[in-house]
């Protein structure tokens, strides 16, 4: 379909205008990053590249282990060059709302290991401002056993509701990599995304949530034309 050719050449832009031999590679979790592991095994083969791989997820981790590319973590590699990741939304200043894969926190820590945090998407991401095409609310992951007072103070301090995640093919709420919650917070007005970011972290009990801000150096755009644009 036309959204997931968007997705592959906004992947391999990204790939192949970013990833360089000997780099270090963060590889972030979702759908449009499969095409990018594609073009990163591919260019490996082609080139010879030599480069090691840190996940963002299981799914991730598997993705890698599935192209035979070299597996390496945080402990090895602290200091990354590059992280590719896919995004729910973008807004007019690279402001991103992921965590619709529920990958949010590690996906977090590895783009801020890296020198140069890159963003693939396609068209339907492109939003002037955070709500225009992403109804599904911020992402916001939690320890299990704080889940109702921090939606009670998220309600209450910002307004809109929060959603506890359920699962679709398992009983019960959805339970992330690292053993928590996502309670999806469907915001109602627009807000200052860096101040609410930071109120947010603040409530004991939030680990992470789905808010990059400041964070993407350049995010690519598959577009409907079949064209890749990018916004720095
Ligand atoms: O869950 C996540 O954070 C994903 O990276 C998400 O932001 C993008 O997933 P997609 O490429 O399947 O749209």
């Amino acid at each position: 379909a036309m959204a997931e050719e968007a997705k592959k050449r906004a992947a391999y832009a990204a790939v192949d205008n970013h990833v360089q031999d000997s780099h270090v590679v963060g590889v972030g979790s979702g759908s449009t990053i499969v095409y990018a592991v594609d073009r990163l095994a591919e260019r490996v083969r082609q080139e010879k590249l030599k480069i090691v791989c840190v996940p963002t997820s299981f799914q991730a981790r598997q993705l890698i282990l599935k192209h035979g590319l070299p597996l390496s973590d945080l402990d090895r590699h602290p200091e990354l060059d590059v992280a590719i990741d896919g995004a729910d939304e973008v807004d007019s200043s690279l402001t991103l709302i992921k965590g619709g894969g529920g990958c949010l926190a590690q996906e977090k820590i590895v783009a801020d290991c890296a020198k140069h945090f890159i963003v693939i998407a396609d068209y339907r991401k492109d939003s002037k401002c955070l709500g225009q095409q992403w109804k599904k609310g911020v992402p916001i992951e939690v320890i299990p056993m704080a889940y109702v007072p921090v939606s009670r103070v998220i309600t209450r301090r910002f307004g809109g509701e929060t959603v506890l995640r359920m699962g679709i093919n398992k009983a019960g709420p959805v339970v992330t990599d690292n053993s928590n919650f996502i309670l999806d917070w469907k915001f109602e007005s627009v807000h200052n995304w860096k101040e609410v970011n930071m109120a947010i972290k603040m409530i004991p009990g939030v680990v992470e949530t789905g808010l990059f801000v400041g964070m993407a150096e350049r995010v690519y755009f598959g577009m409907q034309d079949g064209t890749v644009t990018f916004r720095d």
